[in-house]
């Protein structure tokens, strides 16, 4: 049996790790699940939420930051983590992890039926995108000369989830992320995998 991804269309979490698989030409047999009604998930992931890997060896891994660790060391290819600049890739990739995590707090804040929803936590949470993006904008040459490596699908997948669910109006306050974003946003791996 392959490795089996349970993941579903819009996760930008389970997207990273698509993307990581993809580059890293890792055999993975995903398979799209509605996540708030997959009981079956609860044996193997009791915190029931997507990514869910299960390996061909039967051994279940959570959440999207250890999937991505693992496909990293078994694939034998080019590390995505560097040890030369390990902590500036793994601090660029909790703020885009960070980005994800707001985007989706966000919409689930905004689908709430009126009177349900508060306003005060969705500004927060906009305001939480809004500068952690900013902050990209600065770290746009150090993105460009990174290649493929795990801030720079990060920060990709967690821009695109922007652009989903919540706002492009970033891209006219951030022009160096926009460019890079319209080259690193042609991979192959991006592409296919962009959500629906
Ligand atoms: N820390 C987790 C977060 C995963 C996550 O929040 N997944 C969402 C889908 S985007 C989910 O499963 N939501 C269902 C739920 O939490 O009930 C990771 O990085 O994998």
């Amino acid at each position: 049996m392959p490795h089996v991804l349970y993941n579903g269309t819009t996760s930008p979490f389970g997207r990273m790790t698509r993307v990581v698989g993809i580059e890293l030409g890792i055999p993975v047999e995903e398979r799209q699940i509605d996540v708030y009604t997959a009981e079956f998930l609860d044996t193997i992931n009791p915190l029931r939420q997507i990514p869910t890997l299960e390996t061909e060896s039967g051994e279940v891994l959570y959440d999207s930051r250890v999937i991505c660790r693992w496909f990293d060391s078994v694939s034998g290819r080019a590390k995505l983590i560097p040890a030369g600049n390990q902590w500036e890739v793994e601090r660029r990739w909790a703020l885009a992890i960070g980005v994800m995590e707001a985007g989706l707090q966000r919409r689930m804040e905004v689908v709430r039926p009126d009177g349900e929803k508060s306003g005060a936590q969705i500004t927060k949470l906009e305001a939480r995108i809004d500068r952690a993006v900013d902050r990209l904008e600065h770290e746009a040459p150090a993105l460009r000369d990174a290649g493929v490596r795990m801030d720079a699908v990060a920060t990709a997948v967690a821009l695109e989830y922007t652009d989903f669910r919540y706002t492009r109006d970033w891209r006219a306050r951030c022009p160096l992320l926009e460019a890079w974003l319209a080259t690193f946003g042609a991979r192959p791996s991006l592409v296919q995998t962009r959500p629906h």
